[in-house]
């Protein structure tokens, strides 16, 4: 199995809406798979090219390979500390990326599907450069939403070319003089591949697809497929492998595309074979809804057509928008609340946590600072953290009123919640498997709320009846807390491996643990697994 995150462009540092959109959900998974024993690798890594990193470079004078080596170190160390465990997390600006793309471009070439054409492309006068992409926005003319950006409507989804777009204006100067130049430039013939799409989506997408992202495919197919520029007018990029294109680069999505497979050949030269020139392999890729039409339409178009035997995505896991009303929120304004500032104030598990629990699966959901401030003080620490504190110390002072042959499947009710967790998790609905960890957490406050067995403990010394209920309620308990520890750890691994060290585990957990009698370490005081919030709310308010 694969598992793939959408690559996030080096531009600047990611936000949290965008980790939350793909890298988060993408890791929590194949941690998830992990656990369960699977044969997965979990690939991801920085879209290097791109025209808003070559303007950012121009703009700090340096070249845009720098920054862009720059910025894929720092990228990939937050990764890191958020507790992000690829199998590797590359970059799209190799010598592996350079040689699958012309590899590629060639088939795709001698196959038939790649088309020379002269179209017109956006020239700011201000500027002096060519509006490739984002750098070309106005209203779209399908949804008639001031959202068109160049390749792409924000609002709809739909692709488009920068000529469709009504009232044009450049990004960067803000002014609408642009002329439109005849250029030339090579195009995919989508058309060519429209049937072999349509067959592709409509075999996959039974696959745990969501809804949003097959309907979005659908209707741009409906509408029939046009051939798309995959070539650029600019300097930053993979120069085209073609005479006559010597002052064009590829476009960005194509080699971004091919990037998971160039980056698993970074990962390993012979290994990446057995993974992506395999029918048996299922190739699961996380991504925002922005970014859905590429991989459903153009990435499957382009291995088709390329006949190279690459698989297919199996599920598009589209996630929709975390969005923010009071808070600066942006990648492209470069400032606020983004994965390295908000680790000034909160730890990683917590964000992890705290996003999974907001993560916008089937729609945009809204990012607050009181609800940040509850589910760390309510969910995380409440009900969790102090659930597991409480049950531990009460069984260390207790030890000799403790089972030795706990085991987890004794325990109707737990098991139960524990199906369900794996049962979201196989049908990729990561929300509830969050609820199944709440919920367990929940069923351990209830029985102590219930069973106050504190004071049973206080009687137990004289009470033979009371020593024995206090055991029983034991039983349940130090199963829920083993069961949170192993349940936690997609979400917050470093909280999970902390709680597993009470039940003398110290290797990576996995789903096989739940099986295994429980074997409680007495030595170590219980420690409080998490802290609440206290006034680091006001350090949220600067990015208002
Ligand atoms: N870099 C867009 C983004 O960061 C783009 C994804 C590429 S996936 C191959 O949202
Ligand atoms: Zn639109």
């Amino acid at each position: 199995m694969i598992v793939t995150s959408a690559l996030p462009y080096v531009y600047s540092i990611p936000h949290l809406g965008n980790f939350v959109g793909s890298v988060l959900p993408a890791d929590v998974y194949s941690k998830y798979l992990k656990m369960k024993g699977d044969d997965v690798i979990f690939i991801c890594g920085s879209d290097q090219h791109g025209t808003p990193i070559e303007l950012a470079a121009v703009k700090k004078g340096i070249e845009p390979e720098q920054l862009a080596n720059e910025m894929h170190e720092t990228v990939k160390k937050l990764f890191e500390k958020y507790e992000c465990t690829f199998t590797y997390y590359g970059k799209t600006h190799t010598q592996e990326n350079r040689e699958v793309t012309y590899n590629v471009f060639n088939e795709l070439y001698n196959n038939g599907y790649i088309l020379e054409r002269e179209d017109m492309q956006a020239y700011c006068n201000v500027d002096k450069r060519y509006l490739t992409d984002r750098f070309i926005q106005g209203t779209c003319p399908y949804c008639k939403k001031r959202s068109a950006r160049g390749d792409q409507c924000d609002n709809c989804g739909r692709l488009l070319e920068p000529t469709q777009i009504i009232e044009p204006f450049c990004a960067i100067c803000g002014k609408s003089d642009i002329k439109f130049l005849k250029t030339k430039n090579l195009a995919l013939e989508l058309n060519k591949l429209e049937g072999n799409v349509k067959e592709f989506i409509k075999k996959n997408s039974k696959h745990e697809w969501s809804k949003d992202a097959i309907n979005k495919s659908l209707s741009m197919i409906k509408e029939e497929l046009k051939p798309r520029d995959i070539t650029r007018n600019m300097k930053w990029g993979f120069p085209v492998p073609l005479a006559g294109y010597e002052n064009s680069v590829v476009y960005v999505w194509f080699d971004a595309v091919l990037g998971y497979i160039g980056i698993t050949q970074e990962w390993d030269a012979r290994r990446w074979r057995d993974y992506w020139q395999n029918e048996h392999t299922q190739l699961v890729q996380f991504l925002g809804k922005d970014n859905t039409i590429f991989h459903t339409i153009m990435w499957p178009a382009m291995l088709i057509g390329s006949k190279l035997g690459f698989v297919l995505p199996y599920t598009i896991k589209e996630s929709q928008f975390l969005v923010s009303k009071k808070l600066k929120f942006s990648k492209s304004q470069g400032v606020g609340l983004n994965m390295k500032s908000a680790l000034e104030f909160l730890g990683p598990d917590y964000w992890r946590f705290a996003l999974m629990y907001m993560y916008p699966e089937n729609a945009d959901s809204e990012f607050t600072q009181e609800s940040l401030v509850e589910v760390v003080n309510t969910v995380l620490n409440d009900k969790i953290g102090n659930l597991a504190q409480r049950v531990l110390k009460l069984a260390k002072s207790n030890k000799e009123l403790i089972n030795k042959d706990i085991k987890v499947s004794g325990e109707e009710r737990i098991s139960k919640i524990l199906d369900k967790y794996r049962d979201s998790f196989d049908k990729l609905q990561l929300k509830k498997a969050v609820g199944a960890v709440v919920e367990l957490a929940d069923l351990g406050n209830e029985i102590m709320s219930k069973k106050e067995p504190w004071i049973l403990a206080k009687k137990a010394k004289e009470n033979v009846a009371h020593a024995k209920e206090f055991t029983e309620i034991f039983d349940s308990l130090i199963a829920i807390t083993y069961s949170l520890a192993i349940a936690l750890y997609p979400f917050t691994p470093k909280a999970s491996k902390e709680l597993l060290r009470y039940f003398s585990i110290k290797s990576e957990p996995t789903l096989k643990l739940l099986s295994d009698p429980v074997n409680l370490d007495f030595s170590a005081e219980p420690k409080p697994l998490f802290q609440k919030m206290t006034n680091k709310d006001e350090k949220l308010r600067k990015y208002e």
